[in-house]
């Protein structure tokens, strides 16, 4: 059970499915901006940094239409994306951590923490702010001993074996992998649906954030099925506008507000 305060009110809270806890107890409180409340199963320690994961860029650089990737990334960052990914498979080692430095630079001012995909010695190198893995990279265990305590560490899950794998970790959110099919990432196994993300949210003590053919259709129906952010490559990165496009992802967010 935890413990943490919102609203004036005192909420006891079960691990999961507290709205219907607090229906019980006949606390409606009222949303500020118009929008549905859900209650989070999280202490309040956690809600900071689960704010931080709401609208999570992934970058291509394939998908930025020629565009500048820093320029389309500064772009998504004023529109409201609150952590950026620094995803690149065929950079070299020092081309890696230049993009990644300059990365931070950008991102420093706005303070939106900059994640590298796959290589915790970039991370490390580049004093990024975490790093993000799949099934196949650098083991939880490894990760844990190499990076400082502060740094996030986010993990893919493909599998429900790996979403009951992941319990034994401490991880500061699980990736919900692919949510739907999608052309920027094709190697991947079963998307999940609607209906896996329900199942990762029973069973997962972790932050969800989901990634795969995420955009405007379909954000708000997963972030009210649990997901605490949405990861989007080509949503963002191929919109005529990212400012507009993260704004907007960022509105319907934000219409569905979590205590
Ligand atoms: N991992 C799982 S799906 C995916 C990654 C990196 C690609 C997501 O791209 P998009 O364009 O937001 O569907
Ligand atoms: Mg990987």
């Amino acid at each position: 059970m935890f413990d943490f305060i919102n609203f004036g009110f005192r909420i006891t809270q079960s691990r999961r499915d507290d709205i219907i806890i607090a229906e019980k107890r006949n606390i409606r409180p009222k949303p500020r901006r118009g929008g549905i409340i859900i209650a989070t199963n999280f202490p309040k320690s956690l809600i900071t940094k689960i704010k931080i994961m709401q609208l999570y860029l992934v970058t291509d650089e394939n998908a930025c239409l020629g565009r500048d990737l820093f320029w389309v990334v500064e772009e998504a960052v004023k529109g409201g994306v609150t952590m950026v990914q620094l995803r690149e498979k065929s950079l070299g080692t020092r081309a890696f951590i230049d993009r990644a430095k300059k990365m931070k630079d950008i991102l420093l001012p706005y303070n939106v923490p900059l994640i590298i995909n796959d290589r915790v010695d970039i991370a490390l190198a580049s004093d990024a702010d975490g790093v993000h893995v799949g099934q196949s990279d650098m083991p939880y265990e490894m990760l844990k001993d190499l990076l400082p305590p502060e740094k996030i560490i986010g993990l893919s899950a493909e599998t429900k074996e790996d979403v009951l794998e992941a319990e034994n970790w401490d991880l500061t959110y699980l990736a919900v992998s692919p949510l739907f099919s999608t052309p920027s990432k094709t190697d991947t196994l079963r998307p999940w649906g609607m209906d896996g993300l329900k199942w990762v949210k029973a069973n997962s003590k972790h932050p969800l954030v989901v990634i795969g053919g995420l955009n405007e259709t379909n954000t708000a129906e997963a972030i009210s099925n649990g997901a605490e952010g949405i990861a989007i490559i080509s949503a963002i990165c191929s919109a005529i506008s990212p400012f507009e496009a993260a704004r907007y992802l960022k509105f319907l967010i934000n219409k569905i507000e979590k205590i």
